[in-house]
């Protein structure tokens, strides 16, 4: 059996997060049939990319992999990875609305109403299903992760004159860079 282990030493390479509006962030992403080391590679290296940005869940849409594969960490010391490949929610509860972000709309956040508890199926990185439980941030970050397997982002949500505000500070932001 393999675990993840955090690379502490920086040699890792990081992915490169696809920013909105990137049409490519509304790709739908194909489930995993085989979860092999490539896969748990790829897992390992989404987990280091988003511990480095630093932020709490990273699809695999966001890194241009149109996979169904999800990290997230939402606690306080960084010290609790969780991969999801093919993640399903089977059971819901409750509405919770919380401040969102993602890595892909960088410097904006804005709240979003979601299920506050979620019962989760996914396969780990060794291929095995397992369920979760989540509440509260926990299960946010699952909703949202799992939003962008199917090609939707948090600024989806919003009105329209939000999203395209988004959107243009982004784009001049992008402009700018290049
Ligand atoms: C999704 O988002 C999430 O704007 C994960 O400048 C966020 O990790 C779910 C980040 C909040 C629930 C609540 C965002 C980093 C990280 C930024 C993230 C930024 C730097 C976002
Ligand atoms: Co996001």
């Amino acid at each position: 059996m393999h675990l993840y282990h955090r690379c502490e030493a920086n040699q890792m390479a990081l992915l490169d997060i696809l920013e909105f509006p990137d049409p490519r962030l509304r790709n739908a992403a194909k489930p995993i049939e085989n979860v092999n080391s490539r896969i748990a590679e790829l897992a390992d290296q989404m987990l280091e990319t988003m511990y480095a940005a630093p932020g709490i869940g990273l699809a695999a849409s966001q890194i241009n992999v149109h996979k169904r594969l999800i990290v997230i960490d939402v606690s306080e010391n960084k010290d609790q990875p969780l991969i999801l490949i093919n993640p399903e929610i089977i059971d819901s509860e409750g509405i919770i609305e919380t401040a969102e972000g993602c890595l892909s709309v960088p410097g904006f956040y804005e709240p979003v109403s979601r299920f506050q508890n979620v019962l989760v199926k996914a396969l780990d990185r060794n291929g095995e299903w397992f369920t979760l439980e989540a509440d509260d941030l926990l299960a946010v970050c699952i909703q949202h992760e799992m939003d962008h397997l199917d090609g939707k982002l948090f600024v989806d949500y919003l009105s329209n004159a939000k999203r395209t505000l988004i959107r243009k500070k982004l784009q001049k932001q992008q402009k700018q860079r290049a």
